[in-house]
């Protein structure tokens, strides 16, 4: 009832009365105003005038489950939607629920985060009302080495959804960074549970950068959002619901074909390290070269001193010869 109400409200340019509304849902008033009042402690800007009735103050960019699962119309990725205000990480309430039987799919979302995580137990800014924090549980049926694929196609698809959402042109940091203007936009945690090889499920962890207006001392120089490089405010639940469209039809190609080839020269145009010299770091040891191809593994091949050599994603961490981010 709330649900159909909201949407007389949005369709509606002017005030429209209870009784209207009330004769169009066949039911009775007082409901009607029950659920405007419950729309209201949701966060809905709704004007109530007697004898006019009821507008919603548009411009209202909520992001919650109802306006999530307004959006999005996929069929596989995020058949189920997780919602939450505040949690500790998606990505760990993700595998809470894979482990309980969860089914490929769902998505678990957060308008903030307490703990979210990068990679090797780094931090996620992740402030309240700013970012796109997701979780997506995947269960791909493919062998361990293929994972990476996966990170790599998000990447894409990421880059495709920001574009249409605001004509920024975003790309792509091998191998799991979104950056805009050679400042980090967008991170991606894969994680995943399996026995010997086989995997059994893959949490596909997704932080995005979207309506923050600053950052802190540390990140200030490396991070951007896409308010910063637009200076508009974008709608959380279209951006991810442009991600998912392209995501579901990108991934459920992948894990038929269990090949990334054809996806790789979409990857390629987007990676800004292909043909620079770089430097990889992997625990204490760095290793310079030129990045003269990604292989369709999705390791990147360094032409080095002592020859080629491919590298595949790992903990490895990538950075310009002089040292700085992009
Ligand atoms: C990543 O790790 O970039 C993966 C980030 C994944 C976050 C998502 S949010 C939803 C889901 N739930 C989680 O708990 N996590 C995932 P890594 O490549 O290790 O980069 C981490 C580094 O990025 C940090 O050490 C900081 O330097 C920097 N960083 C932290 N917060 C940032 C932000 N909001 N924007 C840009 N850079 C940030």
């Amino acid at each position: 009832m709330t649900e159909k109400i909201l949407d007389i409200l949005k369709n509606s340019n002017d005030f429209i009365s209870g009784e209207v509304i009330a004769k169009e849902l066949k039911v009775s008033r007082v409901s009607i105003s029950k659920n405007i009042k419950k729309l209201k402690d949701m966060g809905y800007d709704i004007k109530s005038v007697t004898n006019k009735g009821y507008i919603l103050i548009k411009d209202n960019k909520l992001f919650n489950k109802f306006e999530i699962e307004k959006q999005i119309n996929t069929k596989v990725l995020g058949n189920k939607v997780y919602f939450f205000d505040e949690i500790s990480s998606t990505n760990e309430y993700a595998k809470s629920l894979a482990n309980s039987n969860e089914e490929e799919g769902a998505i678990v979302i957060a308008d903030c985060q307490t703990n979210g995580k990068g990679r090797l137990d780094k931090k996620w800014e992740s402030n309240k009302g700013e970012g796109l924090f997701m979780s997506i549980l995947l269960r791909p049926n493919v062998h361990i080495n293929n994972i990476v694929q996966i990170t790599l196609l998000s990447g894409i698809c990421i880059c495709n959804g920001i574009k249409k959402a605001t004509g920024l042109d975003a790309s792509i940091k091998w191998p799991n960074d979104i950056v805009v203007n050679g400042k980090k936009v967008c991170g991606i945690l894969t994680e995943l549970s399996a026995q010997i090889e086989n995997v059994s499920y893959v949490i596909l962890g997704i932080g995005i950068n979207v309506n923050n207006k600053n950052f802190n001392d540390e990140l200030k120089d490396k991070a951007t959002s896409i308010f910063l490089e637009t200076n508009k405010e974008i709608e959380r639940a279209k951006l991810l619901s442009y991600i998912l469209n392209e995501l579901e039809e990108k991934y459920l190609k992948f894990k038929e074909i269990k090949d990334f080839t054809l996806f790789l020269p979409q990857y390629k145009a987007l990676c800004v390290n292909l043909n620079k010299e770089v430097k990889a770091i992997y625990k204490n040891e760095e290793i310079i070269g030129t990045v003269v191809d990604i292989s369709p593994l999705g390791e990147i091949i360094l032409k080095t001193d002592k020859g080629m050599l491919n590298i595949s994603s790992g903990f490895v961490s990538l950075r310009n010869v002089d040292g700085k981010y992009v």
